[in-house]
């Protein structure tokens, strides 16, 4: 690794933002990342200069393209590819729990409609990548399973228009000896194909190395200053750094994104946001890349956002459940039809959501989760509005209180670093006039205790019948995170 590298410590995506892709065309890059059992799936952004992102949709927006139904928690959409070639954008991903493999789409207007996938069952595997040779030969290469039950880079010659498969299985360069080599790109740049990978598994061991060779098949030689990036036994801000993608700017410079966490509070560290997207400038010594200086927002960021306006904005999400499947606009705001979740990422370590829930026709709240047995909700009902803590099996009743009218009752989610002694921050549910109901250690809704893949979501939740929600308002802060 380049000794005069200096590791970003502020994603450019934060929270739940893993396994970014990235592309460029003309002056605009173009992101996604994967979304797992969360549906409108795949978020799409767009920049101008590789810190400052919008969020320009969902790849897979409509439910013809996507089927979330029987995904887990952490099951559903794995790590995407996004490339442009020949004029198109073409997005190819797994969704891991309908066992229909790879879902392959395009588009020519990437802020607009992606077309209904091409699906590749035979594919077995995830992490799926596109890269065309200069007669227009597609490789598909992915992580797949071999004899033994563990996971090689391997490749395959498809039509990406039909999804056909053209060509047996080759395997190819696997990395320095890590677990679980995956995430897969492939770049023609200059004399040589490039074959970025990850290894060491998605934990506190991720590492990003890299190898190259005269052919997209090879034969991969591996750089002989492997890992590229790893954050192991360092005390960075940014640890299981992983999963990256190259990007070449207008100017020839390079850059590079990948994911990771940022784990608080006292030994062994929790991290809650999930995996996040983080940059860093890239340089070329000797026909390999190193990474140089970050690429990364400066000062203090403080946003409010009102979330559920006239239309569902791009980062709402259901949980196993297109949010507009659920989701529906009435004449006083929004109403969600039981049993659901939908809600948003939580991406600064200090917020404060408020909503107001109208609980006459149904039951259900204001919830904080980051898999439904891992979760703080605030739950309104005709008659009083408690808020409930779930750690697994253990389910608690942290405080009640009455409601005068149960038609609009303001509830609030906090999440705070002030005042933590060990934990990463802390969890407080407050109803209306400030009364506080209860407070929980941030550390039990981590990816330390709840395990998987996704990080912390804020939303309603609905029990039964039709919940109300006439406002929801997203505040965050910190001087320590990343812009939306
Ligand atoms: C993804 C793999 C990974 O498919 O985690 O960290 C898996 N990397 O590349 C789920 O995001």
């Amino acid at each position: 690794m380049n000794s005069e590298f200096v590791p970003a410590t502020r994603p450019i995506l934060p929270g739940f933002h893993p396994d970014p892709s990235v592309c460029r065309v003309g002056d605009t890059y173009w992101m996604v990342c994967s979304s797992f059992e969360y549906a409108p799936g795949v978020p799409l952004f767009r920049s101008d200069d590789l810190i400052t992102w919008e969020q320009a949709g969902n790849v897979l927006a409509r439910p013809s393209q996507l089927d979330v139904k029987g995904s887990a928690p952490s099951g559903g959409i794995y790590a995407p590819t996004l490339r442009h070639h020949d004029g198109r954008f073409w997005m190819i991903t797994t969704n891991w729990s309908d066992r229909q493999g790879q879902i392959l789409t395009w588009t020519d207007d990437p802020a607009g409609e992606w077309a209904d996938p091409v699906r590749l069952p035979e594919v077995k595997g995830i992490d799926p990548d596109l890269a065309w040779d200069a007669d227009g030969t597609c490789y598909l290469t992915f992580s797949g399973w071999v004899e033994g039950g563990t996971s090689r880079i391997v490749q395959q010659v498809i039509d990406p228009s039909t999804g056909a498969i053209l060509s047996g299985q080759t395997e190819l360069w696997s990395g320095t000896g890590g677990k679980w080599p995956e995430a897969p790109h492939l770049y023609r740049i200059g004399d040589f194909w490039y074959l970025l990978i990850a290894e060491g598994g998605t934990e506190r061991g991720h590492a990003v190395t890299i190898a190259r060779g005269p052919s997209p098949s090879g034969p991969f030689t591996p750089c002989p200053d492997n890992p590229l990036l790893t954050a192991r036994g360092t005390d960075r801000a940014a640890q299981s750094t992983g999963h990256a993608d190259l990007v070449r700017r207008p100017d020839g410079s390079w850059a590079i994104v990948y994911h990771g966490t940022r784990p608080r509070g006292a030994t062994p560290e929790w991290h809650v946001l999930g995996r996040e997207t983080f940059a860093s400038n890239v340089a070329w010594a000797g026909g390999w890349p190193e990474l140089t200086t970050p690429i990364e927002p400066t000062g203090a960021a403080a946003v409010t956002i009102d979330e559920l306006g006239d239309t569902l904005p791009p980062s709402w999400a259901g949980a196993s459940r297109f949010a507009g499947e659920v989701l529906r606009r009435t004449a006083q705001g929004w109403c969600l039809a039981g049993p659901a979740f939908t809600g948003r990422r939580h991406q600064h370590h200090d917020v404060r959501v408020t909503a107001t829930i109208d609980a006459r026709h149904g039951t259900g709240g204001l919830e904080i989760r980051i898999d439904p047995r891992h979760r703080l909700t605030i739950e309104v009902n005709g008659s009083g509005v408690r808020a409930v803590a779930q750690i697994g099996d253990l389910v608690s009743t942290l405080g009640r209180a009455d409601v005068a009218d149960p038609g609009s009752v303001h509830v609030e989610l906090r999440a705070t670093t002030e005042s933590t002694f060990t934990g990463p921050d802390q969890l407080v549910a407050v109803v209306v006039g400030g009364v506080e109901l209860g407070r929980m250690d941030g550390r039990y809704l981590s990816t330390e205790v709840a395990g998987g893949f996704t990080g912390r979501m804020i939303g309603v939740r609905a029990d039964s019948g039709e919940l109300g929600v006439t406002a929801f308002t997203y505040h965050g802060s910190t001087s320590s995170d990343g812009p939306l």
